[in-house]
């Protein structure tokens, strides 16, 4: 198709644009984070990647896909002099291949960014045939001092599964029940009790689409400890969020 194409051209070319998005501790301290997010730009018209990333991994190129924003993003966060967490989405389709742990490792090490400072997020949203294979990598991601987090939690069919097999650091709260939270009690019961379990196994929680004051407030009540959602800040090209947009 034309988006396979195109998908394929930019990773040749290595035209893969990373977006920033802030993640900020709900009590206002510290750097704060990002999240990166790749575009592509298709004749002039920047693209979400929400309408590549399926297609990169289906052609079996996402691992380079994610190689290539990770290096780049690196560069404009060491750039920009930005100082807090650069938290990555990984496709389970490239942690599965043995040479992509030696590849992050390279990139991270060529940057100047200390892998401290670097979070994984896997969401459970994906299924993964070989947990042993996924288990062993995450291993491997900690040893080396990296970050992780499942993204999405809530949305899957085996949060619980997860939660316990793996060694997350933070979970990203799945946006829906944090947008619905307002009006639906039973949201609210889940935000909760999300937040509750996660902090007795002394993992961080973040809210994601947080989309406006009414929300940020009641994520604040909820005692969760950052946010991220149109209402804190929209993607963008500048990685330093603590300058503005
Ligand atoms: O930015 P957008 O809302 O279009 O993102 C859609 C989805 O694509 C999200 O679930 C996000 O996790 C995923 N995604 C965004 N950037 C990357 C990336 O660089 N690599 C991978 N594997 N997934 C990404
Ligand atoms: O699956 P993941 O959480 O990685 O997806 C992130 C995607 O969610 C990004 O593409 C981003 O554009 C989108 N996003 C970020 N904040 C909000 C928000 O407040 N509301 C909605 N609807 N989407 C958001
Ligand atoms: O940036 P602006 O205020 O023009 O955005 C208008 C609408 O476009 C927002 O309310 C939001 O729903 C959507 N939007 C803006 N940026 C993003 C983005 O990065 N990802 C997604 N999924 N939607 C976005
Ligand atoms: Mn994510
Ligand atoms: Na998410």
């Amino acid at each position: 198709s034309d988006m396979s194409v195109a998908v394929m051209n930019a990773v040749n070319e290595r035209r893969v644009i990373p977006f920033f998005q802030p993640i900020v501790a709900v009590n206002g301290e510290g750097p704060g984070a990002v999240e990166v997010l790749s575009r592509i730009e298709i004749n002039g018209e920047i693209m979400r990647a929400d309408q590549f990333i399926e297609v990169a991994e289906k052609m079996g190129i996402i691992h380079r896909l994610d190689a290539l924003v990770i290096e780049a993003a690196l560069e404009s966060v060491h750039r920009s002099g930005f100082e807090g967490h650069v938290f990555f989405n990984l496709s389970p389709r490239a942690l599965v291949l043995s040479e992509f742990i030696r590849t992050l490792r390279t990139i991270v090490h060529q940057s100047k960014i200390p892998p401290n400072r670097i979070v994984f997020e896997i969401t459970e949203r994906d299924t993964v045939k070989n947990l042993s294979l996924l288990e062993q990598f995450f291993v491997e991601l900690k040893s080396e001092g990296f970050g992780l987090a499942i993204d999405d939690f809530g949305s899957g069919f085996s949060s619980f599964h997860y939660l316990r097999r793996f060694p997350f650091d933070f979970l990203k709260i799945e946006g829906d029940f944090i947008a619905n939270m307002l009006h639906s009690e039973r949201d609210r019961i889940f935000v909760r009790s999300i937040n509750e379990l996660a902090r007795a196994l002394n993992i961080q929680v973040i809210a994601e689409y947080v989309e406006s004051e009414e929300v940020l407030e009641m994520v604040r009540q909820l005692g969760i400890d950052y946010a991220q959602g149109y209402h804190v800040g929209r993607p963008s090209q500048n990685s330093n969020v603590k300058l503005g947009a």
